[in-house]
């Protein structure tokens, strides 16, 4: 039996943080980072039947062409990922009533529609792109055993060596091989960089001119077995860990609002991540 503190429930009964019962959640889940953009999604659904939230975590679950399909803001980080991604687990996974696992597994969809910036000149301000893999700077996955495939573990060996002076233990995801071909079949693709920050760790100097001096330099011309850093955000790698780790099925889909190798930023950011969003949801 999970106790109280391990997995901590509103007087409704519903999760934490998340605030939602188990029937307020559909299988295929869309996350956001931004909580603006959770409308920006639901608008296009021929139905919303639920909208909840608590903090930054909003949730709008409906119909789309007779699928149900939720929406989630996720707010920025890894940090919340593993919030988002422990409690839909368990809204599938464990009855809040006797608070024991199921003993069927329940596997979900997870597809991010996020933003993101370049590390390469082939990939402009305004196209749409996917992360096949994530490579996470941040230490979340430190606090979980998990096994990694051969090809995550050799991403991860080279880009520890290459970020050596870092000192940091970097983790790789790999996204779900059906709903890369669902979903982006026609995109780029490429490896994200997943930093736990927006300024020092992702090598930005604003007043700050000896934090990680050579960070894009050294991301953006990495070789990895002949693929590249493409791109550089704050939720991938977590959300390809963990989904992992569950077992549920997750991509990470990302408008280039930024180029970091050019240092330009998208004049029109707004149309850039609603043209991401309208092309995800033609693809259910
Ligand atoms: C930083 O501005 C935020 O934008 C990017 C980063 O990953 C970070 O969350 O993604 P979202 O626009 O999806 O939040």
């Amino acid at each position: 039996m999970i106790n109280d503190s391990e997995l901590i429930l509103n007087q409704d009964g519903s999760v934490y943080h998340l605030n939602l019962l188990p029937e307020d959640i559909a299988e295929q889940i869309i996350f956001v980072g931004d909580q603006e953009r959770v409308p920006l999604v639901s608008r296009y659904f021929d139905k919303i039947e639920t909208k909840k939230g608590k903090r930054e975590f909003i949730t709008h679950t409906g119909y789309l062409n007779g699928q149900r399909i939720s929406v989630v803001s996720t707010g920025i980080g890894t940090d919340n990922i593993d919030i988002v991604i422990n409690e839909i687990d368990a809204l599938f996974n464990i009855d809040l009533a006797t608070r024991m696992l199921k003993s069927d597994v329940k596997s979900v969809d997870i597809i991010r529609i996020g933003t993101s910036g370049s590390m390469r000149q082939d990939i402009e301000i305004g196209q749409v792109m996917a992360s096949e893999f994530g490579v996470g700077f941040d230490a979340l996955m430190q606090f979980y055993k998990k096994s990694y495939t051969a090809e995550e573990e050799e991403i991860r060996d080279i880009i520890t060596d290459a970020f050596s002076e870092f000192d940091i233990r970097p983790y790789v995801g790999k996204a779900d091989d059906s709903l890369l071909n669902k979903f982006a079949f026609d995109l780029p693709k490429g490896i994200t960089v997943t930093a736990p920050g927006f300024y020092g760790p992702q090598g930005r100097k604003v007043r700050t001119q000896d934090t990680a001096p050579q960070f894009v330099d050294v991301a953006s011309r990495l070789d990895i077995e002949g693929r590249h850093i493409t791109s550089l955000e704050m939720e991938t790698a977590g959300i390809y860990a963990l989904s992992n780790m569950f077992g549920h099925r997750a991509i990470s889909i990302n408008a280039i609002l930024a180029s970091r190798v050019d240092a330009r930023f998208s004049e029109n950011p707004q149309q850039v991540i609603e043209q991401a969003i309208e092309l995800v949801l033609s693809r259910f």
